[in-house]
C-alpha cells in the first residue's frame, strides 16, 4: 500500500492504492489538480520509497523548484527520485534527467522509458504522471489509452503504484469516459464549485475497485507551503464575554486579527488554522446579547462551534447555553472548551456537564487557551464531527 498523503483521502481508501494498482486524478479544468500526484509522490519518496516523476508540460529544473515551494525536498530524496523528461525534446533543450524521451509525440518511446523505470526501481515504488492530458495532446488520445494499458500492466506485473493526474479538457466523450471509469483501478475526482469564478474547490473517490471506498466530498485548499490541505470555510466561536474567545482563536492559529474595538461597540476575531493536514478560518462572535442577531447570520454558513466558556464562572453558564440555542438551531457540530483551567475554582468538564442542562452527547474539553494547552485537541474533536456530518 502507498499512502496518497491527502487528508482524508487516505482513510476514504482505508489506507491508500495498494501496490500494483492505479490511480487517476480526474481532473476538471481550473482547478489545482496536479498537485495531487506531485503530493502522493512527495508523501511516498519522504516515506522512503522510490519514485518516478512523468513530466511532460514542465522544465524538469522547475520541477524541483515546485517542490520546494510545496515545501518538500527533491534533494533529499537523493537516487530514490528519478524523472521520465516527456518536455526537454518538445522545446530542443538538453536533459540531465535519467530517463529522457527523444520525441515526446511518440508514445513508443515514453512507453519504453516507463518500462525500463519500472525494471530499474529495486523495489515496488510509484509513478507519477504531472499530466496525462499533455501526454494525450501530443501523442493522441486512442494511442494514450492504449499505452496506459500497457503501462498498468507494468505496473500490476513489477508491483508499483501508478498515479495519474489528469484535466479533463474536451477530449471525445469516449476518451472521458474511458479515463474516468474503466482504464484504472480507481478515479479520484477533483472539482471546483463555480460561480462568476471557482470559489470553493473538492475531492472525492469516484471508483476504487479493491474497496468499499467512502464516498464523500471533501472541500480543499492548496498551501505554500503545506500542498492540498482539507480545509473548512467557518468555525465559529462563541461564548460569554470574557470567556476567552480570542484568546482561544489566536491559539490556534497560524494568522489571526483581533478588532478589539470598531468604534466602542463590536469584537470580532477572524483566524486561519493549519493543522495536521486541515486548514480552517475561524470567526468570534461577539458576547453581547445585542448582537445574537449577528450570531445568527454567521450561524448559517458555519460547519461547526466552539463555545468557549470561563470554567469559573457558573453564572455564565445560562448565557452560554443560550448562545448555544441560537447556533444548534442550525444543527451544527459542538464543542465546547471549558476554558480557564489553571485558574483557581475552575469546574471540571463533568461538573459544567452537571450545571449545564444538556444531552451526554455534547463534548466538553478542558483548555488553557494562554496557554494553549487543549486548545488543538479541542480542534481535532469538532474536524473529526464536521467530516462524519460531511
Ligand atoms: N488564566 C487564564 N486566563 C485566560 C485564559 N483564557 C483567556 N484568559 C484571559 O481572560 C481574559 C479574556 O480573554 P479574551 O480572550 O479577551 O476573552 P473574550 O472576551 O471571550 O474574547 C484575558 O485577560 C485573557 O488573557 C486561560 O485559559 N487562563
Ligand atoms: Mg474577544
Amino acid at each position: 500500500m502507498i499512502e496518497t498523503g491527502i487528508p482524508k483521502l487516505d482513510d476514504y481508501l482505508h489506507g491508500g492504492v495498494p501496490m500494483g494498482k492505479t490511480l487517476v486524478y480526474y481532473a476538471y479544468p481550473g482547478v489545482e489538480g496536479t498537485v495531487f500526484g506531485m503530493q502522493n509522490l512527495c508523501h511516498a519518496l519522504s516515506n522512503g520509497m522510490s519514485g518516478v516523476y512523468v513530466t511532460s508540460s514542465t522544465e524538469p529544473h522547475r520541477i524541483r523548484e515546485q517542490f520546494s515551494e510545496f515545501g518538500w525536498d527533491a534533494e533529499e530524496y537523493g537516487d530514490r527520485f528519478t524523472i521520465i523528461d516527456v518536455f526537454s525534446g518538445l522545446i530542443g533543450a538538453d536533459s540531465h534527467e535519467r530517463y529522457v524521451v527523444a520525441d515526446p509525440e511518440d508514445i513508443r518511446g515514453l512507453t519504453q522509458c516507463v518500462k525500463n523505470a519500472m525494471e530499474d526501481l529495486r523495489e515496488p515504488g510509484v509513478l507519477v504522471f504531472e499530466s496525462l492530458s499533455t501526454v494525450m495532446d501530443l501523442c493522441g488520445e486512442s494511442e494514450t489509452l492504449e499505452a496506459m494499458e500497457e503501462w498498468n500492466q507494468y505496473a500490476m506485473l513489477y508491483d508499483h503504484a501508478m498515479i495519474y493526474n489528469f484535466t479533463a479538457w474536451p477530449y471525445s466523450d469516449d476518451t472521458l469516459l474511458s479515463i474516468k471509469e474503466d482504464v484504472c483501478d480507481s478515479t479520484v475526482s477533483v472539482g471546483g464549485i463555480i460561480g462568476d469564478v471557482i470559489f470553493g474547490q473538492y475531492f472525492g473517490v469516484l471508483k476504487a475497485n479493491w474497496t468499499d471506498a467512502v464516498r464523500k466530498c471533501i472541500l480543499f485548499k492548496v498551501l505554500k507551503p503545506g500542498g492540498v490541505r482539507a480545509y473548512i470555510p467557518k468555525i465559529l466561536v462563541t461564548g460569554p464575554f470574557d470567556a476567552g474567545k480570542s484568546t482561544f482563536v489566536h491559539a490556534l492559529s497560524t494568522r489571526a486579527i483581533s478588532v478589539d474595538r470598531l468604534g466602542t461597540t463590536i469584537a470580532l476575531d477572524h483566524g486561519h488554522v493549519d493543522h495536521k493536514g486541515f486548514a480552517a478560518d475561524i470567526f468570534g462572535t461577539p458576547g453581547q446579547e445585542r448582537f445574537d442577531p449577528i450570531i445568527k447570520l454567521l450561524s448559517g454558513e458555519a460547519m461547526g462551534v466552539f463555545l468557549v466558556l470561563d470554567s469559573t464562572r457558573a453564572e455564565d453558564f445560562a448565557r452560554g447555553s443560550q448562545m448555544l440555542e441560537i447556533t444548534r438551531s442550525f444543527g451544527l457540530p459542538v464543542v465546547i472548551v471549558a476554558n480557564k483551567q489553571d485558574c483557581y475554582g475552575a469546574l471540571t468538564s463533568e461538573d459544567i456537564r452537571g450545571k449545564f442542562n444538556m444531552s451526554e452527547n455534547v463534548l466538553i474539553l478542558p483548555a488553557v487557551a494562554t496557554t494553549g494547552e487543549g486548545v488543538f485537541e479541542a480542534f481535532e474533536t469538532l474536524i473529526d464531527m464536521i467530516m462524519e456530518v460531511g
